[in-house]
């Protein structure tokens, strides 16, 4: 089954220089990059993206820790790319969560700045790809 799935590598990835690195990975994995972009994110993509943290008492630090710098935005296709993507990026928690082999396991240590974000379900990517490219088909 192929699917697709909205990635972010969010501000502490461009900003660490951990963009190859990342999609290195992503293509060693096997899934396809079918679109990519770096961009900056501003508070009303930002909260449409986070709409399900809305009532969390993170959801303010994490609004302005995404729109703090440029993210990169992809759409990642390929068989189970949704569950693969996950798999590559760990856990939420880079130490609690994600094991080593990932990319929070080897590459991060705080809970929010955690690199990376995967869609968690196949009606997420399709709200998620259509939030951040609005003209792919
Ligand atoms: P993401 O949505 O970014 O792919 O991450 P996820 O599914 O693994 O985790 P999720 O529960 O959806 O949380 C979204 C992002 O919010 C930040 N977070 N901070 N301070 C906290 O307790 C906390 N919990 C989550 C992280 O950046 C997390 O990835
Ligand atoms: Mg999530």
């Amino acid at each position: 089954m192929t699917d697709r799935t909205l990635v972010l590598i969010k501000p502490d990835g461009v900003a660490r220089r951990y963009v190859g690195e990342i999609l290195g990975r992503v293509e060693k994995k096997g899934l396809s990059i079918v679109a990519l972009e770096l961009k900056t994110v501003s508070r009303e993509l930002a909260s449409a993206h986070y709409a399900e943290h809305e009532s969390k008492p993170f959801f303010p630090d994490l609004l302005e820790f995404i729109t703090s710098g440029p993210v990169v935005a992809a759409v990642l296709e390929g068989p189970r790319a949704i569950a693969a993507f996950r798999q590559i990026a760990g856990g939420t928690d880079p130490v609690a969560k994600a094991v080593p082999g990932t990319i929070r396991g080897d590459l991060a240590l705080d809970g929010q700045q955690n690199l990376v974000h995967g869609s968690d379900s196949v009606e997420s990517a399709e709200r998620e790809i259509a939030l951040w490219f609005p003209g792919l088909v």
